[in-house]
């Protein structure tokens, strides 16, 4: 064993290395070759537990003086550096300020015709002191069709093509809603009248071509108090018309139908004047007075209580208020399409500030 190492050489060499490193990752490099765990500093350490006991003392602190003036010198080294890569970044990166705004998200994104016509419409009906209910898209059969008066086997179960899920143990089976009125019917079980919601959301039935998709949005309306009556459902329906079409005046028709859960019912038809095409009758929904059989089912007494109900659909609205020619690519997710049609996220309405401006 000999410690005939030529410390000072080596000494020079690496306090060189430390000099030439041309960047912050040469200097890394060094570091790692000279005091990393197998550097030539740390190899030299390693051996010290070899060395002849007299030895072993002069030796570990001469090794500890190269290694405290390598480490000197690459800290100083590395500080250099990064004041150096500084200053380039500072002389090669300039930003002009005066440039405009890149377009971000908030006026790139577009909000879908469905959202935009029932932010419209929520606003219409809150303006007439209405509150916007919700409730779950999986139902039972009870509040789906039972409590609105539609028993099982009645003829109107076949026309909701409704989706059911399989049946659980007890023989009962939830669905997937086939209109809002659930919603209602829990409003009615839990709140005392007077009753004045709106009850938009999904609504789901097995049913797929040109005109219909198996999910589609509707909006229905209740009130219940003592004394609200026909007069009242004809004046809202109107009022509502006017503010969504955004005109003066419209022509609606009430015409006689049958719905299980209003008495009287009626299909509700607004003359096309409103889009600009007089003469020609148009269907938007159905309406009526709310069946007492549906107050009794929610605890309501019939005697004391009435009050009418309505629904619409509300992708059909969109459809007939801006143009828009086919259902099917509402769902479709195409990007093209929803710029085309989509409306800016800035454009709130508002009956103030009109509501498509
Ligand atoms: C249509 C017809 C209608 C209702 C929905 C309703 C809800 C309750 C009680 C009574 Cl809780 N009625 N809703 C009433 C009449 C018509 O919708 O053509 N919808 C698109």
């Amino acid at each position: 064993m000999t410690t005939t190492v030529d410390l000072a050489a080596l000494e020079r060499e690496l306090l060189a290395d430390v000099d030439k490193a041309a960047d912050l990752g040469a200097l890394d490099a060094v570091r790692v070759a000279a005091l990393g765990k197998k550097g030539r500093v740390s190899e030299l350490m390693a051996k010290l537990g070899s060395l002849p006991a007299d030895e072993r003392k002069a030796f570990g602190a001469s090794v500890n003086a190269v290694k405290t003036k390598v480490s000197d010198a690459l800290d100083t080294r590395k500080i250099d550096l990064e004041k150096s890569a500084l200053a380039a970044r500072l002389a090669n990166e300039r930003s002009d300020v005066t440039l405009p705004v890149r377009p971000g998200p908030e006026s790139l994104g577009r909000i879908h015709p469905v959202s935009q016509v029932l932010d419209e419409v929520i606003e219409i009906f809150a303006d007439m002191g209405f509150k916007v209910a919700e409730g779950p898209d999986i139902e039972t059969d009870e509040m789906n069709f039972g409590k609105l008066n539609i028993p099982a086997e009645h003829p109107a179960r076949q026309e909701h093509d409704t989706f059911y899920f399989n049946p659980k143990p007890d023989g009962s089976r939830l669905l997937l809603r086939t209109h809002t009125s659930p919603v209602q019917i829990r409003t009615m079980v839990k709140q005392k009248p007077p009753i004045r919601i709106i009850a938009p959301g999904r609504v789901y039935r097995c049913d797929s071509d040109q005109t219909h998709t198996p999910m589609f949005h509707q909006i229905e309306g209740l009130v219940i108090d003592e004394t609200t009556h026909m007069g009242h459902l004809k004046w809202v329906l109107e009022e509502m018309c006017k503010a969504f079409f955004e005109v003066d005046a419209v022509t609606m028709r009430f015409r006689s139908s049958h719905f299980p859960f209003t008495e009287p019912s009626m299909e509700i038809d607004i003359d096309k004047g409103a889009l600009g095409k007089p003469g020609e009758w148009l269907e938007i929904g159905g309406c009526g007075m709310v069946h007492p059989n549906v107050l009794r089912n929610c605890g309501l007494d019939p005697e004391k209580y009435q009050g009418f109900a309505f629904g619409m659909g509300l992708d059909r609205m969109a459809m007939l208020k801006y143009g828009i020619p086919d259902l099917r690519p509402f769902f479709g997710g195409d990007l093209r399409w929803l710029r085309h049609y989509g409306f800016s996220i800035l454009d709130q309405p508002t009956l103030g500030g009109g509501l498509s401006s």
